[in-house]
């Protein structure tokens, strides 16, 4: 495939085209280059060949399907899931650690993680997925791409820029972890959070150390649930106390949502229903199935 008089955006979905390890990565540069592709007669032979290289790639994807592994190395999403990832020795593996209480090898010698690991942490009810995962440029980039939210773990300022070149295609929602920051006096500190602001308004950032003890994993823990834009529901039965366990709906969903996630056409059966938390006027008011919930709502329903 000639990318002479290319577009820049063609060019460069070409050479990740190549530097790709899986098919669903290759699918998704060739469609890039597909769309970039000018549409004239000189250059219809060339177009043919990637749309057939096209559905040859998603021939593929179908039969690994069905042969029941994932692209992104046999691991399965949870409903929510972050993925750490960043340059080697920034410390991503010791966050996983730290936030999951599992015991993966850390080290001062670069690329030690060489397989993606998952984890888990609890956030007041809800089970947040983690998954430590190689270092740049060595990352698995489906799980990268396919991800609900990327911790960026960095440890030094220009790695916030050069992390671009490997996270651009992700939709995911992005939380730059700035981690050693015990390495820095206050007034450094200060100096880089200041920087860091006035660069990067919209930048998601915290600062992080394994050394900053409960408060700062908490603190880490609240920011990554926050990305999600999902709220938790909590239900229970009349007289008694909430679930422990929180439903997960996205931000906005309705009751009738809440309803039809435990049971499938459970929301025709409902009789009577009532809400206790954010979206309710009062404690116990009554709400019908298009009633809106908010985060850490509980609701108490009967059926017919
Ligand atoms: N001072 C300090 N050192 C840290 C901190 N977090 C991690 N380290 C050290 O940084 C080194 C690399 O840590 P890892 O967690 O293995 O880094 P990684 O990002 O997983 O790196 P690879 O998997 O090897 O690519 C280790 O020597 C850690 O002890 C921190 O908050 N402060
Ligand atoms: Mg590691």
């Amino acid at each position: 495939m000639a990318s002479t008089n290319q577009s820049p955006f063609y060019q460069r979905a070409e050479e990740e085209f190549h530097k790709a390890n899986n098919d669903r990565d290759r699918i998704a540069c060739l469609e890039i280059m597909i769309k970039e592709c000018p549409k004239h007669k000189s250059s219809e032979n060339m177009l043919k060949n990637l749309t057939l290289r096209l559905k040859k790639l998603k021939g593929n994807v179908v039969k690994q399907k069905k042969a029941g592994k994932s692209g992104a190395q046999g691991i399965k999403k949870a409903e929510v899931q972050v993925v750490l990832s960043g340059f080697t020795n920034a410390g991503k593996t010791t966050i996983f650690n730290l936030l999951t209480g599992l015991d993966s090898k850390v080290s001062v010698h670069p690329f030690t993680t060489h397989k993606s690991r998952l984890g888990v942490f609890r956030y007041e009810g809800a089970l947040v997925q983690v998954v430590d995962t190689m270092s740049f440029p060595n990352h698995d980039k489906s799980l990268v791409n396919s991800t609900d939210t990327l911790g960026i773990v960095v440890d030094d300022f220009s790695q916030i820029e050069n992390s671009e070149e490997y996270t651009y295609r992700s939709n995911a929602k992005k939380i730059f972890i700035f981690n050693k920051i015990d390495l820095l006096n206050p007034f450094e500190i200060r100096k880089l959070e200041a920087k860091l602001k006035s660069k990067y308004r919209k930048l998601d950032f915290i600062f992080f150390s394994e050394k900053t003890g409960k408060t700062g994993l908490e603190e880490l823990k609240e920011k990554i649930f926050g990305s999600f834009s999902i709220i938790r529901i909590y239900t229970k039965e009349p007289k008694k106390t909430a679930s422990e366990e929180a439903m997960l709906l996205k931000e906005g969903s309705t009751f009738k949502v809440a309803v039809e996630k435990i049971l499938k056409g459970m929301s025709l059966k409902i009789k009577k229903a009532r809400v206790w938390g954010p979206s309710s006027k009062f404690g116990g008011q009554i709400i019908g199935l298009s009633h809106i919930l908010k985060d850490k709502d509980i609701i108490e329903f009967q059926t017919k």
